[in-house]
């Protein structure tokens, strides 16, 4: 075991009519004979003790042959994630070791698959909690526009304290969907519903209808859910898969579009949420 720290002689040998080994320092508490049992004592005379290396010899070297070694780990990615209940929206990655000295915005590049733009790094704001090694990528501007979405970062761009990138790229897809409360990736009905029963109410988050998050659902978060109402974002295709998106947004139903926008020109129409049934009730009649 590398910087396993060896036994040796024993100062301390216990057969004291032996000397030496018996009262010499370690350098010289050693003899070479072999005998077993000592008429003359009456008692067996070992003939070899040694010093076992203990935790207080042994934590004290790997301390010392740390000071020397040098860090040639490449830092590993633990775990990205997209964060879509603040604003602004962000990504996250959680490394193994502190990289934040090799940070900036310009590491992760972002690329909206859907549109095929890419978000620019002086869009992007960086930032680091060294306490679990987490750098977060936030969109300054608050909300991404929808989309399919690939967060790459190169593996040079990110090194521990010591110099060392990561042993391959990162790739972290995501998705942003306005108004897609339970995260399906279809706004229909059931986000609706989930807003009509929060409307009007504080202390609520995107799952709860807060589609532009300050908190409360109100007529403003009514407007964008009606203004993506029946929009789905497939994911994207897989080179490997044939498989193709089951519910295209044209067999979707879409009676309650005219109804949503007309609905949202309403001024009354915060009061008629306050009974989420009886609108949905309308809704599907
Ligand atoms: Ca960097
Ligand atoms: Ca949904
Ligand atoms: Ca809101």
């Amino acid at each position: 075991m590398p910087g396993y720290l060896a036994g040796g002689a024993n100062q301390y040998f216990s057969v004291s009519w032996v000397t030496p080994p018996y009262g010499e320092p370690p350098m010289k508490a050693f003899k070479d004979w072999n005998t077993g049992w000592n008429a003359a004592h009456a008692a067996n005379e070992k003939s070899w003790e040694i010093t076992e290396p203990a935790i207080y010899y042994q934590a004290a070297y790997q301390l010392l042959l740390s000071q020397f070694a040098t860090d040639v780990s490449p830092p590993q990615l633990l775990a990205p994630a997209f964060d879509y209940t603040k604003s602004p929206h962000a990504v996250a990655f959680q490394f193994n070791d502190n990289v934040a000295a090799s940070l900036a915005a310009s590491d992760v590049t972002l690329q909206n698959l859907t549109t095929g733009q890419t978000i620019l790094a002086n869009q992007l704001t960086v930032s680091y909690i060294a306490a679990t090694n987490t750098a977060t990528f936030a969109y300054a501007a608050g909300v991404l526009p929808d989309g399919n979405y690939r967060a790459t970062i190169a593996a040079a761009a990110v090194t521990d304290a010591a110099g060392n990138g990561l042993s391959s790229p990162i790739t972290f897809d995501f998705f942003v969907l306005s108004a897609d409360a339970n995260r399906d990736r279809h706004v229909d009905l059931t986000d609706f519903t989930t807003l009509a029963a929060n409307f009007n109410g504080t202390g609520k988050r995107f799952t709860d209808g807060d589609f532009n998050y300050d908190g409360t659902v109100d007529l403003t978060d009514f407007t964008i859910l009606a203004a993506n109402f029946n929009k789905s974002l497939p994911a994207p295709a897989v080179a490997t898969s044939s498989t193709v998106d089951r519910t295209p947004p044209a067999a979707r139903p879409v009676p309650l579009t005219p109804m949503l926008l007309s609905a949202a020109a309403l001024p009354s129409i915060p009061d008629s949420f306050d009974r989420p049934d009886r609108v949905i009730d309308d809704v599907t009649s």
